[in-house]
């Protein structure tokens, strides 16, 4: 009765291979309303692909108890002097929470609570980051290399996005004086 299976998936090269993978592209004109610059994002390549996100869902989404896993990648860049970053949300299903590690290269993990209080962690190879339920967050590439992280989310967390295309985040990221800062 005992079996031995080849897994999943295929971690490896910072690249997820298997059944019930998918990959999604945001390129920068998938991200218009995301930079403050709209001057500085009028003159930049549209096509270009900011951020790629590489995810095993084994089960439904919605489907409670089950895990998915991910792994993006953030090309690095700047829109005016705003780090290229993900979209970021709040789960859909506020009490979820997910883990987030750094696999390679620089950032920071930008995270908001739902009094808009907004604090920031930061990503480099090994770093762990746990994200409670009821917070936004985003993900900065603040080095000159790729970014990948690693993320492990319940699969009836959901995506919110609206909530951040509407309101924001109350603080943004962005390089002064060759540091990445937080401002209002
Ligand atoms: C991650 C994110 C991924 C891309 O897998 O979905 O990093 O960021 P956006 O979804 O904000 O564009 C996650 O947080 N899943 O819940
Ligand atoms: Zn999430």
């Amino acid at each position: 009765k005992s079996k031995i299976l080849f897994p999943k998936a295929i971690f490896t090269n910072n690249l997820l291979t298997g059944e019930s993978v998918k990959c999604d592209t945001r390129k920068l004109s998938d991200l218009e309303n995301i930079f403050l610059d709209k001057e500085a994002f009028r003159n930049m390549d549209l096509q270009q692909t900011v951020y790629n996100v590489n995810s095993l869902l084994p089960v439904k989404e919605n489907t409670p108890g089950g895990l998915f896993f991910g792994i993006t990648t953030i090309y690095p860049g700047k829109v005016g002097n705003e780090f290229f970053m993900t979209k970021g949300h709040f789960h859909s299903n506020l009490d979820t929470a997910e883990f987030y590690w750094g696999v390679e290269g620089e950032g920071m993990l930008i995270m908001m609570d739902m009094d808009r209080n907004v604090w920031a962690e930061r990503m480099f190879p090994g770093s762990l980051h746990y994200i409670p339920g009821k917070v936004a967050h985003r993900v900065a590439n603040t080095g000159y290399r790729k970014l990948v992280f690693s993320a492990c989310w319940p699969s009836d967390a959901g995506h919110d996005y609206k909530s951040i295309a509407k309101d924001d985040f109350a603080m943004r990221l962005i390089e002064k004086n060759g540091v990445p800062v937080l401002i209002k």
